[in-house]
């Protein structure tokens, strides 16, 4: 139980005392020059978990993304990726303000985009016509709930990508949660994917951190346009050894945050002019609707007075997200406090 029950993210985790032990020890040197030991290590194990040849530590994963997607093409470019993602919404158009790409963003019903969808986006070649540069995918899926595509879903798209000679990148910052909920190693679903990133500091709890993981020549190429963006970190190993510690100890226990996220969504779904589908709740994202004029506000309002925080992603729309530092007690008085407010209506 919690003073603050604090739903908005799961970025907002607090670092673990063994994260905070492991950084007071860590060994560290200059990583601009590769020296840093224990990003190194970090750097090791994310490529050993993706199944990757390398992989890069980055600042965050928006800049994983961006890092991810100067590397993979080039000014006047299209990124084929779904309307609702992450790259699209919330990344301040760097694809556009840093790479000179465009989106062609793709309304879709689960947060990923079909086979055949990849196909219909492929241009042509013609002088007139921007050429495809790279299509994006994300898993889980932020704006849709946190729902997850399996490793063949990725693999179906990606083959139909490749076909055209076309990478795919992998926004993955939740990618241990649809690993966690769907029984798959992160291997299964990176494998058909040119490029992952996945954050450190989500479910996690790192306090900074993601990893872009790729083949070795991306990797390389990945480091040089860090260096660029003034992504270039030095004696950094202090952060990475509290990733390591997320990767090696925060994994199963994502399992506790779906419960708790099921626990809330059924909670929910029984409240008046609250609109959810509970058996859509995979991992740590519950979003629901408020069928009520001001509702959501009057709701987000109400909680924050009895100390529980939630968010407000759109008109009428709520997201909840579960994680380390919110216990079922939290979601009990959570829901509590969504039953007092919601009663009257
Ligand atoms: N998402 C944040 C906000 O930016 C919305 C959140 O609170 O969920 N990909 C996905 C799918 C994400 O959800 C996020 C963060 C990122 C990339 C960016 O990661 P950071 O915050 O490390 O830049």
């Amino acid at each position: 139980m919690h003073d603050i029950v604090d739903l908005r993210s799961d970025t907002l985790t607090l670092p673990t005392p063994a994260m905070r032990e492991a950084m007071a020890r860590a060994e560290v040197g200059d990583d601009v020059w590769e020296e840093d030991p224990t990003v190194q290590r970090l750097e090791d194990l994310a490529a050993r978990l993706t199944g990757k040849e390398a992989a890069l530590f980055v600042s965050s994963g928006t800049q994983g993304n961006l890092v991810s997607v100067l590397a993979q093409t080039r000014h006047g470019q299209e990124i084929v990726l779904d309307r609702d993602s992450h790259i699209f919404n919330y990344e301040g158009a760097s694809a556009a303000v840093f790479g000179g790409v465009q989106t062609l963003p793709v309304a879709t019903e689960r947060g990923f985009l079909t086979a055949g969808q990849v196909r219909a986006s492929m241009r042509p070649s013609n002088i007139h016509i921007p050429a495809t540069g790279l299509v994006c995918l994300e898993n889980t899926h932020n704006r849709h709930g946190g729902t997850c595509c399996t490793p063949e879903e990725i693999a179906d798209v990606a083959a139909a990508a490749r076909a055209h000679g076309i990478p795919v990148h992998l926004d993955g910052a939740r990618i241990f949660n649809a690993s966690v909920a769907l029984g798959r190693p992160v291997a299964d679903f990176a494998r058909p994917v040119d490029s992952i990133t996945f954050c450190l500091s989500k479910g996690l709890a790192a306090p900074v951190g993601s990893l872009v993981c790729g083949s070795r020549d991306f990797v390389a190429r990945s480091r040089r346009v860090r260096k660029m963006l003034g992504g270039g970190m030095r004696q950094v190993g202090v952060l990475a050894a509290a990733g390591l510690v997320a990767l090696e100890s925060m994994v199963d226990r994502l399992a506790e945050d779906h419960a708790n996220a099921r626990a809330l969504a059924a909670g929910l779904a029984r409240m008046p002019r609250v609109r959810l589908d509970p058996g859509k709740v995979q991992t740590n994202i519950v979003i629901f609707q408020v069928d009520r004029e001001g509702g959501s506000t009057e709701l987000a309002a109400g909680c924050l007075a009895r100390k529980v925080k939630i968010h407000q992603i759109g008109p009428g729309a709520i997201r909840c997200v579960t994680h380390k530092d919110v216990d079922r007690e939290d979601i009990d008085r959570a829901l509590d406090a969504f039953r007092e407010i919601t009663k009257p209506w």
